[in-house]
């Protein structure tokens, strides 16, 4: 056929490295950038199928988030903004390691399985992040879309959520919003300047934020948008990408992991700062309090912060909507205690990366996930979306119930249920603080995290790692487990778990207890742990102090 004519000829100028395979992992396909040229063409070619399958538009973002410069990778969008489905993922995988001469019998393999109609019409929108690798990256998923016909609209330069809203936009005919960058400023800043009117006496010093844009698209994206939201946010944007590199030093991985302040950010006193990471798909925010302590408010206390506000306009508007909050392994052990114990929330744990959260978030009719690192959004299912509007055009509500449920209403606007999204939830989060008239340092006053640490250890097949129980539990290799449980119990309030990593080849560490100096130890001997009973390669791990 003609059109598999198109594919082998150009296949042929996007060669692939024989012998390299690469996994679709937590987010796409993420490794360094001169390996990825390959992949991103058959990206092209595979979410013009899933295109031609679901008789819509699919999303294909170059992006790799927060790693290195030099690294690079790509995501693809389902339909209604989500992640790509499981089965997808693997196809996903079978496309990109194909060798050069099997690629059309790859192709053809997804075509027969999910009998797809090659004559159905495929649209595919493309966006990348400002990496130096992205612009002929994204050329080349362009160039796979084409070989096979497909219809493409290059978005440039976009953040990863900007794509996601482009998508559901797309596939709901307008519902969801205008599909432009500007529909997308538009709907958020309306929403944003409507919820600020709830709070009218707010200073200038209130209305000020510290925003460090990890020297990324995030960056970009923010000048843009700050005319629309007429200095009821006054930014004051640092590491905007016109001297730094990405992700060095700063943004919201690097603030995370590190638990300190970026380089970059003149920070005084107690004045409220937040990171984006390096497609604005995440954020966290911080202070250093009169002692000169750094404080770290991540997605828990994020989730904790919109939870409890929800909660709050619920009851006000006198709407009876479930609400839970979905978390991953790596939450905060303080933050679970509060949201089950004091805010009497469901909370449920799954595995990390976003898709299960999403997907477990999905089951309530508000559900709000973040994971710790800071990615995360809020979903409102349709019969819960059905009632707030319900309820605001009702006449017969007394005045509390219809300010609460305008609220509600202006606030599911605001998020951008699609995917986490830096803009989106840091809009929230400063209305939230701003209708609760809450300074950064009484949100983080809600609990009090327990110390914690996260460190990588290196082995040689981080397969050899099987985990249950939402990945706190390791299964293989043989005896790790015990380790880890015999380690835990010689600390207080401890915890820790390990598994391999989605996005690196690395293993995961992480520990939490009573002091900063027993989390340290106790995920410096778990990590000599995995080492030794996984095949570490290297030097063994030092320990941290
Ligand atoms: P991996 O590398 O699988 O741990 C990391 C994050 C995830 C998720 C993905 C995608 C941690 C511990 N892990 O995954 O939560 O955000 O990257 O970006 O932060
Ligand atoms: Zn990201």
């Amino acid at each position: 056929m003609a059109q598999f004519e198109e594919v082998s000829q150009k296949s042929k100028l996007h060669p692939k490295p024989e012998g390299l395979t690469l996994q679709y992992g937590t987010a796409g396909f993420r490794t360094n950038a001169k390996h990825l040229d390959h992949i991103m063409f058959r990206m092209g070619l595979l979410a013009t199928l899933r295109s031609k399958k679901t008789k819509s538009t699919i999303g294909v973002m170059v992006t790799a988030s927060h790693n290195p410069e030099e690294d690079n990778g790509v995501k693809l969008i389902d339909p209604m903004g989500e992640m790509v489905t499981e089965v997808w993922e693997g196809y996903a995988t079978q496309l990109a390691n194909a060798e050069q001469d099997s690629l059309l019998k790859a192709l053809k393999d997804v075509i027969e399985k999910e009998d797809i109609s090659m004559s159905e019409p495929a649209s595919v929108y493309v966006g990348k992040d400002t990496r130096p690798s992205s612009a002929s990256l994204s050329q080349a998923v362009l160039d796979g879309v084409s070989s096979l016909g497909g219809k493409t609209h290059d978005y440039g330069l976009v953040t990863t959520p900007q794509l996601h809203y482009m998508v559901c936009c797309c596939n709901t005919n307008g519902c969801y919003g205008s599909p432009t960058v500007e529909g997308y400023y538009q709907k958020l800043s309306q929403a944003f300047l409507q919820l600020t009117q709830n709070a009218p006496n707010r200073t200038d010093d209130q209305k000020k934020l510290l925003v460090d844009g990890a020297n990324g698209i995030g960056a970009l994206k923010m000048r843009e948008m700050e005319p629309f939201l007429r200095s009821e946010l006054q930014v004051v944007l640092s590491n905007d990408g016109s001297s730094g590199k990405l992700n060095h030093l700063c943004g919201a991985d690097y603030v995370k992991v590190q638990q300190k302040a970026p380089q970059g950010v003149c920070m005084a006193t107690g004045e409220r700062c937040c990171s984006f990471d390096g497609d604005a798909d995440r954020i966290v925010y911080y202070y250093t309090d009169s002692k000169g302590r750094f404080h770290l408010l991540d997605g828990d206390k994020i989730a904790t912060l919109i939870s409890t506000y929800l909660k709050e306009l619920l009851t006000q508007a006198g709407l009876n909507l479930q609400i839970a909050v979905v978390q991953t392994a790596y939450a905060n052990g303080s933050s679970t205690r509060y949201l089950e114990d004091v805010m009497k929330v469901t909370v449920c744990c799954t595995k990390t990366g976003v898709k299960h959260l999403h997907h477990a978030a999905q089951e309530y009719d508000i559900g709000v996930y973040f994971e710790a690192n800071g990615h995360g959004t809020v979903l409102f299912s349709k019969a819960a979306q059905k009632q707030i509007l319900e309820l605001v055009k009702d006449q017969n509500t007394n005045d509390e119930r219809k300010r609460a449920v305008k609220i509600l209403e202006n606030t599911v606007n605001l998020i951008n249920q699609t995917v986490g999204d830096a803009i989106s939830d840091m809009l929230v989060i400063e209305a939230v603080l701003a209708i609760r008239g809450m300074s950064v340092q009484d949100w983080d006053a809600i609990y009090t995290d327990l110390p914690n640490r996260q460190l990588k250890v290196t082995v040689s097949d981080r397969r050899v790692i099987n985990t249950t129980d939402a990945e706190r539990k390791a299964v293989t290799p043989e005896g790790l487990q015990e380790a880890i449980d015999s380690l835990v119990k010689k600390y207080k309030n401890a915890r820790s778990f390990v598994r391999p990593s989605g996005t690196e080849d690395v293993v995961r560490v992480y520990a939490e207890a009573d002091t900063q100096e027993s989390a340290d130890n106790l995920a410096h001997e778990v990590s000599l742990a995995v080492y030794r009973l996984a095949g570490g390669v290297g030097d063994e791990p030092k320990p941290l102090h």
